[in-house]
């Protein structure tokens, strides 16, 4: 059995991380060990996420301080790389219910197909619940954009529920990310592409969080539009 690693990066969700952490150890994938990443939250999940460490396989990076989604990314793991055994799997998902914690074991069986597997909203059977006209708009374009900027042929570059071999997130060269926020995500994808990693998609659906608040806004749109092509002259 290889061993799964569950990245969750958290800023504020200590109501969603204890339903997320209990739904995933209810599938009872047996090897799956949670690593949280905890931006010292106002809202005390860091504590939360101590607490859950007692009763669960559960890991806890603690950060000083708001360092954005790449950055918490990029430190958990480079953590989990540094002692997984080689045949590991690493999971990354958003700790706000946004993704669906019954999706793993797709995700994982279509891992042994792919070297990476991307959850995939723009694909048949994927889908967006809860987002308004603007949102899906943005989102949509987005994709599309970064499809044709850097020449791949995946549907949904964005998203933040992926899975990797150990092997496709060994060779990312993770200090060399030019993407700190949300553009971590195509940027990781893109790499994977270039390096001639199999990439597979399967549908997801995804719910916007009902608790907590998300940090979208418009200057991260306008700097994500930019990254992408900073991502695709750089290399
Ligand atoms: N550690 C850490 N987690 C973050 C940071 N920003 C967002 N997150 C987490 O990343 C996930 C996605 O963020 P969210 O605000 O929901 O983005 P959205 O789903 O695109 O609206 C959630 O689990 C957040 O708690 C950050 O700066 N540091
Ligand atoms: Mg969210």
């Amino acid at each position: 059995m290889a061993k799964v690693f569950v990245v969750i990066p958290t800023y504020n969700e200590s109501k969603n991380l204890p339903i997320l952490v209990d739904r995933i150890f209810t599938l009872r994938i047996p090897e799956l060990e949670c690593v949280v990443v905890d931006d010292n939250s106002p809202d005390g999940t860091g504590d939360v996420a101590d607490e859950l460490a007692q009763r669960y396989p559960l890991r806890v990076l603690h950060r000083n301080g708001k360092q954005g989604l790449g950055t918490a990314y990029i430190h958990a793991f480079k953590e989990v790389l540094a002692n997984a055994p080689l045949d590991s799997l690493v999971i990354q998902m958003d700790a706000d219910l946004s993704h669906e914690a019954l999706a793993i074991p797709q995700l994982l069986s279509a891992a042994l197909r792919y070297d990476v597997v991307l959850g995939s909203r723009y694909i048949e059977g994927g889908g967006i619940k809860e987002w308004n006209f603007l949102r899906r708009l943005i989102s949509r374009f987005g994709n599309v954009y970064a499809r044709i900027v850097l020449g791949l042929p995946y549907h949904d570059l964005t998203g933040g529920f992926k899975c990797f071999r150990k092997e496709a997130l060994a060779g990312l060269d993770l200090d060399s990310f030019s993407s700190l926020g949300y553009n971590f995500q195509i940027e990781t994808t893109y790499r994977c592409h270039k390096r001639g990693y199999r990439i597979g998609e399967i549908p997801i659906v995804f719910t916007e969080r009902t608790t907590g608040s998300s940090k979208f806004n418009l200057s991260i749109i306008v700097e994500s539009f930019l990254r992408v092509v900073l991502i695709r002259f750089r290399r």
